[in-house]
């Protein structure tokens, strides 16, 4: 059957904050950019983001990028690349005002400037007193940035495909990625949409987790497709666990509210975070948090009918405050707990946030998956950036407002460079049929009945992930995970879809989806298990030790034969000194 053919300069998947911020930088230089999303942009995941994007502006307190710098390899546990941290720290200051020109509508100082609030991990002076660091939009910049990137493309024309399902990267025998087979979700009909660059920025996939902040939509498309593409992840063994997740829901109670004087109490009312983390307190890095709250409820000091959470305070910021700075954090209370926040402690646990590893990228966004064995190369005509991308600037613990300033920081890193590749590669290369071919049979296959329910499959993965890939791991809950999975994996090529499934195409959508969450879980599980250290967000109960002399490296998970690799960390910035590994206290 012949296919519809769209051909583009460069093709972007995923219409999040790096996928918008990469295409506005292309289509304001007159580049053809093909935007496909599979949820209308604005909903995509970035609109989640609450507490504010970082940068070293100093408007409430003493600031600088190389403290931010420091700030966010030690946060990383030092696992980051401190080349692209130092990039990402510099760049901060000018595309957080290049975002407030935009028509992003940052909170205000009484002066006028834009308003910082305090945020986990982060330091004046190299490991000194608290910093305020985080650039706000009350409870809601991830919201506003999503908007006025999506505006500012409208102006730029960049075209949108919305609510398009990205199946399956098409490469040439040579390795060149040449566009993307997608799917309209509505009709089911493919399409072929070939680009001379192609970049990935479908997010993450914290819906592998039962509670999750994350969108129903974070399913790891652009992960599953990469590892299917014969391509590695990196650093997968690092999930983030969002200390403050609603009890029970995991909907996101933002770092801000500890930013704004919020702190955290067990069943006893006592201010636990003193006792591990007595610097920073309630304002550690989100590992140190999480791991504390853990210990509480598991100590039998967890509060509750169940004693299963410890308790957010914040009514001593009263009722106005909580108004102005944390709207959007009242709301979630009052809606899905039924509380006020100026009257009741909101009830939090750890919850699945972000995946600090991803598709391997250098800082200009190009993927350099290694051969396996064999040394790093740019994969040509292939980028990734955002959540899905691991460069690495978080190393094994992301700082919160480092996401929103990674999303603009290489997203415009990575359309400035395919806007190079583009003045030197004036034609498409040309697109075998039997590429095509491929991609295609990945969505037939779906055209089955089978014995097995997707949704049945889908529930076991989450719960296997929460059971057996948590905040703390050892190696015996790990092997168990892997052995589930893998039967998954073997469940799901039984299942398929129902007559009355079928009748809505997002039953195969949700299909598609799976498997490529059933990948990236194996992904994590697999490089979890491997890893015989703590460091960052994965904390090894029969490992407790950072070990820099063996584990100072990055992890490759190959889906082939699931093998696990590595290689080195960057240790050299660009222009200053290294910051070597020590101690990690807060
Ligand atoms: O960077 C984040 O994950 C973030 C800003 C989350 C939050 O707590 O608000």
């Amino acid at each position: 059957m012949k296919l519809q053919r769209r051909r583009f300069d460069c093709l972007v998947l995923g219409a999040g904050g790096a996928g918008l911020r990469a295409a506005l930088q292309l289509a304001q230089d007159d580049a053809r950019v093909a935007v496909v999303s599979k949820v209308f942009p604005t909903r995509s995941h970035t609109v989640a983001a609450q507490g504010g994007v970082n940068a070293a502006l100093g408007n409430v307190l003493p600031d600088s990028w190389h403290w931010h710098m420091y700030d966010t390899v030690k946060g990383g546990d030092y696992l980051g690349d401190q080349d692209a941290i130092e990039y990402l720290c510099r760049a901060a200051r000018r595309l957080v005002i290049e975002l407030e020109h935009y028509g992003v509508p940052f909170s205000r100082l009484d002066d006028g400037r834009i308003y910082q609030r305090r945020f986990g991990g982060q330091s004046q002076n190299f490991g000194g007193e608290q910093a305020a660091r985080t650039c706000a939009a009350a409870d809601r910049t991830g919201h506003a940035i999503l908007h006025a990137l999506y505006q500012q493309n409208i102006r730029a024309k960049t075209h949108f495909f919305d609510e398009y399902f990205a199946i399956d990267l098409l490469r040439d025998a040579e390795g060149h990625t040449l566009g993307a087979l997608v799917l309209e979700i509505e009709t089911g009909e493919l399409l072929v949409i070939e680009a001379k660059a192609t970049l990935i920025a479908t997010g993450g996939a914290g819906r592998m987790y039962r509670t999750s902040t994350n969108a129903l939509i974070n399913t790891g498309d652009g992960l599953g497709m990469t590892l299917r593409a014969g391509m590695p992840l990196q650093d997968m063994e690092f999930i983030q666990f969002h200390p403050t997740g609603l009890a029970g829901l995991g909907v996101l109670i933002t770092e801000g509210a500890r930013g704004e004087g919020g702190y955290l109490v067990n069943s006893e009312g006592e201010r636990f975070m003193d006792r591990y983390a007595p610097h920073a307190r309630d304002l550690a890095s989100r590992d140190v948090v999480s791991r504390a709250i853990h210990e509480e409820v598991h100590a039998g000091r967890g509060c509750g009918p169940r004693k299963d959470y410890v308790e957010l305070k914040l009514e001593h910021l009263g009722d106005a405050l909580i108004r102005k700075r944390l709207p959007g954090i009242r709301e979630t209370a009052l809606r899905f707990a039924h509380i006020d926040p100026a009257v009741t402690p909101i009830p939090v646990y750890p919850t699945a946030h972000y995946i600090m590893g991803g598709i391997p990228t250098n800082r200009f966004g190009q993927v350099v998956a290694p051969a396996r064995h064999g040394p790093e190369e740019p994969q040509p005509g292939l980028y990734a950036v955002g959540e899905c991308a691991c460069v690495s600037v978080h190393g094994a613990n992301r700082l919160g407002g480092n996401s929103l300033l990674d999303i603009i920081v290489f997203g415009r890193a990575a359309g400035n460079h395919i806007l190079a590749g583009l003045k030197e590669q004036r034609y498409h290369r040309s697109l075998p049929e039997y590429v095509i071919d491929q991609a295609v049979a990945r969505v037939r296959r779906w055209d089955r009945k089978g014995s097995e329910s997707v949704e049945a499959v889908g529930r076991d993965l989450r719960a296997t992930m929460e059971r057996y890939c948590g905040v703390f791991r050892t190696q015996d809950v790990l092997d168990e995970g892997i052995r589930r999975i893998v039967e998954i994996r073997e469940r799901i090529d039984q299942a398929g879809l129902t007559d009355r499934s079928r009748v809505f195409n997002t039953a195969r959508i949700e299909a598609l989806e799976l498997e490529n969450l059933i990948d990236v879980a194996l992904a994590t599980v697999s490089s979890a298990a491997a890893r015989t250290e703590s460091r960052g967000a994965h904390s090894r109960v029969d490992y407790p030790e950072r070990d820099d002399v063996h584990w100072l490296k990055h992890s490759l998970y190959f889906r082939e034969g699931r093998t696990v690799d590595y290689k080195p960390v960057r240790t050299k910035p660009l222009t200053v000194a290294a910051f070597p590994p020590k101690p990690r206290v807060y």
